[in-house]
């Protein structure tokens, strides 16, 4: 009998490493370890290696130029840090500072080829990257909002919707607040959108948002709401390995993203919504917002369909990059923004870092606006185009919402 078990055993942890359920297996060493302290320890096994190195926004950012479009522009770039080898062949990093709460992305640099840790199985793609990820939450820190709570937790959906447009089914990622199903109310919606290169579930994995809606909820710092995450590439169904195309590397070289058909196709999307959900359909009770390009969208949608939104929210938007003449949607600019502001929207809000390679066009845009003596609200953050800053932006917008 015993042997005939470990005959099983063994066959068992054999087919592991094929397409089974991965029963045996898993990490050998810890990582990352946030230690009692506050510094972090990373750890990777690489008996043969010559140099480990460990790299992500957790450590100080290093100004780095890198080229987009055509254009030299400033990055920050994460720092690294040097892993030193010790027993069986464990490479290990102490974080010489405390490790302030947040949410991080890391990768490991094994001599000179980057890997996410595998000893660490909280894993994310953003665009075409994928990275380990840490979360040092702490009570009172704005990241306790990207940790998962005992508090009541809404229903993050996948919906196809027809686009007539598009000529096919898309995709879209639907938050709906505790309590939707049970309840017959109605809810306001706000519209979430990503940037370049980024897709339906880009705000749900490395935006945390459905989290940081929870949480706002919870406490009662936000209203219940229908949150609703886009894909703002028009030119595709839905996340890549997502879609009826099979496998498609992701890539931020789309076709058709900042040319004004999906700006001009968005009505399909809130009709959907609230044919399919139980929405408040009114422009009181309407929100948008998106990070980069999804900024860029959101001034779009804004000016261009003045009765839709009440809240319009701008993280470190792409403004003034497209040409305007690519579609009538970015067309009489300055007649649009005039007609927008004389229907009186409740909010206009725009957050920016300092060094993001979009401040000087953010300032530009609101130096618009003063001379027309037109109100918003401005959030400027430490830092560039990254996450951390789209988080914060987030998590202030949503409670100024359907007040
Ligand atoms: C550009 C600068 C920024 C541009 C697009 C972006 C198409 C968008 C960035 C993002 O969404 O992160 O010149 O041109």
């Amino acid at each position: 009998m015993k042997k005939i078990l470990v005959a099983i055993a063994a066959l068992c942890i054999g087919l592991s490493a094929q397409a089974q359920q991965a029963l045996w297996g898993g990490p050998s060493v810890e990582s990352p370890v946030i230690n009692a302290d506050g510094t972090v320890t990373f750890r990777y096994l690489a008996p043969k290696a010559v140099k480990v190195e460990v790299t992500g926004d957790f450590l100080p950012t290093q100004k780095m130029e890198v080229e987009f479009n055509g254009n030299k522009m400033t990055y920050d770039a994460p720092g690294v840090g040097e892993l030193k080898e010790g027993k069986g062949g464990v490479w290990e990093y102490t974080t010489p500072f405390v490790v302030a709460p947040d949410l991080y992305n890391y990768t490991f640099r094994v001599d000179g080829n980057t890997v996410i840790d595998p000893h660490n199985m909280w894993v994310n793609r953003d665009v075409a990257s994928l990275t380990s990820v840490l979360l040092v939450a702490k009570e009172g820190a704005r990241s306790d909002l990207y940790a998962i709570h005992d508090v009541p937790h809404g229903t993050v959906s996948k919906v196809w919707y027809y686009s007539p447009t598009a000529g096919f089914n898309r995709r879209l990622t639907v938050y709906t607040p505790a309590g939707y199903e049970t309840s017959k109310a109605k809810y306001p919606v706000l519209y979430v959108l990503h940037g370049i290169g980024g897709d339906e579930d880009a705000w749900v994995t490395q935006g945390r948002a459905t989290q940081i809606l929870d949480n706002l909820i919870a406490r009662g710092e936000a209203k219940p709401m229908i949150v609703v995450f886009t894909n703002g590439n028009i030119s595709q169904e839905a996340a890549p390995l997502e879609n009826s195309n099979g496998y498609v590397n992701p890539t931020m070289n789309l076709p058709q993203t900042m040319e004004g058909t999906f700006e001009t196709a968005f009505p399909e999307i809130v009709k959907f919504i609230d044919g399919r959900y139980r929405t408040i359909a009114k422009k009181q009770s309407r929100a948008v917002c998106g990070l980069s390009m999804g900024g860029f969208h959101t001034l779009n949608l804004s000016l261009n369909y003045p009765d839709y939104f009440n809240y319009s929210g701008m993280f470190s938007a792409a403004i003034g990059v497209s040409d305007p003449t690519v579609s009538p949607m970015y067309m009489d600019f300055d007649a649009k923004l005039d007609r927008y502001f004389a229907k009186k929207p409740a909010l206009l809000w725009i957050g920016c870092g300092k060094t993001d390679f979009l401040y000087q066009a953010n300032l530009d845009f609101m130096k618009k606006m003063d001379e027309k003596g037109y109100k918003y609200s401005y959030m400027e953050t430490d830092g560039g185009h990254i996450w951390k800053n789209w988080r914060i932006y987030l998590s202030e917008f949503v409670p100024l919402l359907f007040k």
